[in-house]
């Protein structure tokens, strides 16, 4: 028996957990415990407990898959010949349409050495811009506002300890009791305290029914909210103008921009009555400490970066940030959410998290790199732009897709399917058969946490590791592997490592003197302090668990206010498309579900795509609990179990993304910072339906739209799987992603 100490694989919190192998049994995990780890302490939410059961999954893909031809099946191939392929793609694509035709998407799931290698491929490998990653789709907008106005993003300035010892925490859009179930301990510690903590949500989630105060808005009018706070704040003298005029600049333009949102113009517009307001109010600025947090539920909508700076423009007009248990943060959602920001996989950046544009980081990096500052190429597009793009002319025309399952996740999927389908060459590396990688010409199966080692960075900023507990299965790699072997056979191979250390070595350097400095952070050190926080400089500095205790990374030191103003979602409802759509998380499922759907446990607890909403908007429509209903909105239809809640606003309609079918609903109107899809808020009707048959299809008619405008076919994808493929040396059951099709078709 082995016995490894690692992460679960999942989400952001980055729980700590052992995995027992059996080395006789080929590291055959008999037993998964949760570790005693700062951030869970013991703790572990059903995800974590059931995340062995892939590492020995029947789906699992064992063998690289290609295909022939358009429109023909995949079939098993060796790696050298899959390999050969992309290296052919790659080099004709790049001869006749230049280099920018090849890119990669990336993903906030894999180690920082894999992010870094990643950002590193695409700028010195194929020398294009076009990278970017689902960190787009997730915190982007709450980064940006922490950008401009602290000078840096760290997720959270402070240890997630530090949530217990606050008295007053608001939690803005964010559903920890689902989103991040063992974090629970710290808010639960906080309350038996005699904390107080305010939840800021449409709906009464689990998280909101804990909480001292339940603020329930229209999706889409937090900053309108938080303005009306502070105009509160303001008129009672609660603003800590100390605070202010020593270590801020341009609350002037904040004070006169919130003069405009007085309680009853606030209520009017957010739902929120003007007597929680002021309470609101009166805890966060006198009941100290005090912590204002947000997270997805405020920050996903076309105006995520202004709504995030207005909550953050909040805190600090009281005075919050960088004092003990106070200040500001958001959430980070994915496993290495955090990391995967900083190293170089964003359109923009380079590693340290510095900017592509900025002349002393590229002849940095260029020179940690050994290549000549001028090879570096110029800022690309970010995720949706370039998403948007595939295929036409400009475009990228070969796509390599790591760790996202952009089919199901990226907004308006009908759309992003036609896009995905015109690209000459798709390549998508994962564990299962994604519904993107079942799209692909070039599919790569890749080694899974338990597998490989590397570096996380979890929603707290702590460094951590990933330990190996037992080799990858069949002939699978790991992404370090593969992107190195392309590399060579593009002749840049002298650039690359496939050895995590070794790179993480790199990524120290390359990351020394920039915003997230890691070059003081070692595996050994990780191992000996329970993580180290960034930043980091050398390695006896101690890490930065808290920031902000002395000022902010910005030019003058100061954090800085900017002025911001409501402005209504992009799509509001009409007679048409009568409510307001909201997407998010339940409990049991992961994201695009690639993982989660194929855990028995999982899968059964939450088996099919659904829809939360007020039994009054239900009964309207001759809806009952458990009732099929179709949504509809101005981009297409899904299909989905209702389930009646008096807990959400009778005006607004809860989606799960967790299936096919919630992303054709959703509106990809970009936030202008971040660039930011409206995940949390588009106008769509409902009605009845007599099941689930053709759900998650786009019926264009149905929704309005000229016939043939919007199809988002997830049901032509299973006659793209080819019967070899099914054969258990392939690695790949179609059974059961046939089952799971049919399921988004209707069960046909
Ligand atoms: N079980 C599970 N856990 C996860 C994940 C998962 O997929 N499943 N994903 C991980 C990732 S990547 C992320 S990013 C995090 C996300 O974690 P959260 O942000 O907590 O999760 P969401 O469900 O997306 O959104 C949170 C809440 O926002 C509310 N909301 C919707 N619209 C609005 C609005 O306009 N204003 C306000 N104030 N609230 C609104 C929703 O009702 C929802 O309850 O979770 C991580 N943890
Ligand atoms: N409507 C709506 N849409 C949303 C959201 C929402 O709230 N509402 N939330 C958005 C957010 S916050 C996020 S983060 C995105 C997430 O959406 P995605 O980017 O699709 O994230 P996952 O589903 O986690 O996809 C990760 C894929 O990579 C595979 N994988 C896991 N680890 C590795 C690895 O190490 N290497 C490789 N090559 N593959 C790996 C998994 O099997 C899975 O198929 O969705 C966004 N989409
Ligand atoms: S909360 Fe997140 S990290 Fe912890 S066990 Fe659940 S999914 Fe894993
Ligand atoms: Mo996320």
């Amino acid at each position: 028996m082995t016995v490894t100490e690692t992460h679960c694989p999942y989400c952001a919190l980055q729980c700590g957990m052992t995995l027992q192998a059996d080395a006789a049994d080929r590291g055959k995990v008999v037993r998964l415990e949760p570790a005693d780890f700062p951030v869970n302490r013991g703790g572990l939410c059903a995800k974590g407990w059931t995340a062995a059961e892939l590492l020995g999954h029947e789906d699992r893909l064992l063998t690289p898959l290609v295909r022939e031809r358009k429109g023909g099946p995949l079939r098993p191939a060796s790696w050298d010949e899959a390999l050969g392929v992309i290296t052919a793609a790659i080099r004709r694509s790049q001869r006749e349409y230049g280099r920018d035709s090849v890119g990669a998407f990336g993903g906030g799931g894999l180690t920082n050495e894999k992010a870094y290698t990643l950002g590193k491929f695409v700028r010195v490998a194929l020398r294009s811009s076009a990278i970017d990653y689902n960190g787009r789709f997730c915190m982007s907008s709450a980064a940006t506002a922490a950008n401009r106005s602290f000078g840096v993003d760290r997720g959270l300035p402070f240890p997630l300890e530090d949530v217990a010892r606050a008295q007053t925490l608001m939690l803005v859009g964010a559903n920890p009791a689902d989103a991040m179930p063992p974090s629970m301990q710290h808010l639960e510690a906080g309350r038996a305290a005699g904390a107080r903590h305010i939840v800021v949500d449409p709906r009464r989630t689990a998280t909101a029914r804990d909480a001292y105060l339940h603020l329930q808005p229209l999706p889409g009018t937090d900053l309108a909210l938080a303005n009306g706070l502070l105009h509160i704040a303001v008129r009672e003298g609660l603003i800590d103008e100390a605070f202010i005029r020593d270590r801020t600049t341009g609350f002037d333009a904040v004070r006169a921009a919130v003069t405009g949102y007085w309680p009853q113009r606030v209520e009017r517009m957010t739902g929120v009555s003007e007597t929680d307001m002021r309470e609101c109010v009166r805890l966060l600025a006198t009941q100290r400490p005090s912590m204002i947090l947000t997270a997805r539920g405020a920050e996903q909508h076309s105006n995520g970066t202004d709504t995030a700076q207005a909550w953050l423009n909040l805190a600090l007009a009281l005075g919050l940030v960088g004092r003990p248990y106070e200040g500001y943060g958001t959430i980070t959602g994915q496993g290495n959410g955090q990391g995967g920001r900083e190293h170089g996989q964003k359109a923009d950046q380079l590693p340290g998290y510095r900017r592509l544009d900025d002349p002393a980081a590229r002849a940095h990096v260029a020179g940690v790199w050994g290549i000549d500052a001028d090879e570096l190429p110029r800022p690309g597009l970010s995720a949706y732009e370039m998403l948007d793009r595939l295929g036409t002319p400009g475009g990228v025309r070969v796509l390599l897709v790591l760790a996202s399952n952009i089919a199901v996740s990226a907004p308006h999927s009908s759309r992003m399917l036609e896009r995905l389908r015109s690209l000459d060459l798709l390549v998508v590396s994962d564990i299962f058969l994604s519904e993107t990688a079942a799209l692909a010409d070039v599919v790569l199966p890749t080694a899974q946490w338990a597998e490989e080692e590397g570096t996380m960075t979890n929603l707290e900023g702590r460094v951590i590791r990933r330990r190996r507990a037992l080799p990858p299965p069949g002939e699978v790699r790991t992404d370090l592997s593969v992107l190195k072997e392309l590399a060579d056979r593009l002749g840049r191979g002298q650039f690359f490592s496939d050895r995590p250390r070794e790179v993480f070595e790199e990524l120290r350097r390359a990351s020394a003197g920039g915003v997230a400095d890691y070059a003081g952070i070692t595996y050994e050190r990780i191992d000996k302090e329970d993580g180290v926080f960034w930043p980091c400089p050398a390695e006896d500095h101690p890490g930065t668990p808290r920031l902000f205790a002395d000022g902010f990374p910005t030019a003058d030191g100061r954090a800085r206010f900017h002025r911001v103003e409501h402005r209504d979602p992009h799509e509001t409802p009409d007679r048409q498309f009568p409510y307001v759509l909201t997407t998010g998380r339940l409990m049991r499922q992961y994201q695009s579900g690639t993982q989660t759907r194929r855990v028995k446990e999982l899968d059964a607890a939450a088996p099919e795509p659904m829809a939360e909403l007020h039994p009054d908007l239900a009964r309207r429509h001759g809806i009952a609990d458990g009732d099929w209903v179709e949504l509809r909105t101005r981009r297409g239809a899904a299909r989905m179990r209702a389930r009646c809640d008096p807990g959400v606003r009778p005006d607004t309609i809860f989606a799960p993304f967790h299936w096919p079918g919630t992303n054709v609903l959703t509106d990809p109107a970009l936030d202008p910072h971040s660039r930011m899809p409206a995940f949390k808020a588009c106008a769509v009707a409902i009605s009845r339906a007599d099941g689930p048959a053709e759900a998650a299809d786009v019926s264009a008619s149905a929704a309005g739209i000229a016939a043939g405008a919007a199809r988002a076919d997830f049901g032509q994808v299973d006659e793209l799987i080819g019967d070899g493929v099914g054969a258990r040396g392939g690695g790949v059951r179609v059974s059961r992603t046939q089952s799971e099709l049919d399921r988004t078709r209707g069960g046909a």
